[in-house]
């Protein structure tokens, strides 16, 4: 199995969720700028839209979009339970979070990493961004993770998504529910693992 990846990107996510499951994968380095693999190979070739993640299998089949990787993820180790049940409840909690971290936080900081954006559009995203920070923030209080007081794969893809809130000007610690839960996972030694492996800690 092989991820291909981006430095601190959403790629961060299943980059976790690989260690905390105790799959062995080979990571792959991308530059998004010029979308060329490591040690050279066109990215297109692996994802043709051009971004980050992609999971590759042994087979060489490819699977994109982190909330499907995600749930790929942990449907492979059942054993760790980084996802509940499917048909429960709780797996659609799951979903709403993961198509939450993905379409509401990630495609919202996503226009900051282009350095032509105009300022008129920018005060417009950071509002909504505010607007949807301050909902996860009353969701995570009084709670350690995402879906209550059990580790999921949301939480790996909520602190990847806020790892990248810089981009926007924004400091997670002016959201202490979301603060917090950024420092739990922190001192998660697999997202310790993969925050040294990409060169981040
Ligand atoms: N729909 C994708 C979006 C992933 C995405 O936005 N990846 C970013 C890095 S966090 C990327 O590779 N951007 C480069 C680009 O879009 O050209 C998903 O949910 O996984």
């Amino acid at each position: 199995m092989k991820l291909y990846y981006s430095p601190g990107a959403c790629s961060l996510a299943p980059h976790i969720v690989l260690r905390e499951a105790g799959i062995e994968a080979e990571l792959v380095r991308v530059d998004l700028a010029t979308r060329t693999i490591a040690g050279g190979g066109d990215f297109a070739t692996v994802n043709p839209r051009g971004y980050v993640p992609v999971l590759e299998q042994p087979n060489g089949e490819h699977l994109s979009e982190g909330a499907a990787i995600l749930q790929y993820l942990a449907d492979l180790a059942p054993q760790c339970a980084l996802a509940p049940s499917h048909l429960s409840m709780e797996r659609y909690r799951l979903q709403e979070w993961l198509s939450f971290c993905a379409s509401e936080l990630l495609k919202t900081l996503g226009p900051f990493f282009n350095p032509a954006l105009p300022d008129s559009m920018r005060q417009g995203l950071i509002e909504r961004l505010m607007a949807r920070l301050n909902w996860a923030d009353a969701q995570l209080t009084g709670h350690d993770f995402v879906l209550g007081e059990r580790f999921s794969v949301a939480d790996a893809y909520l602190f990847a998504v806020l790892g990248m809130l810089r981009v926007a000007g924004l400091n997670v610690a002016d959201w202490p529910a979301l603060a917090a839960h950024s420092a739990r996972m922190a001192s998660r030694p697999a997202v310790q693992a993969a925050l040294r492996a990409e060169g981040l800690a």
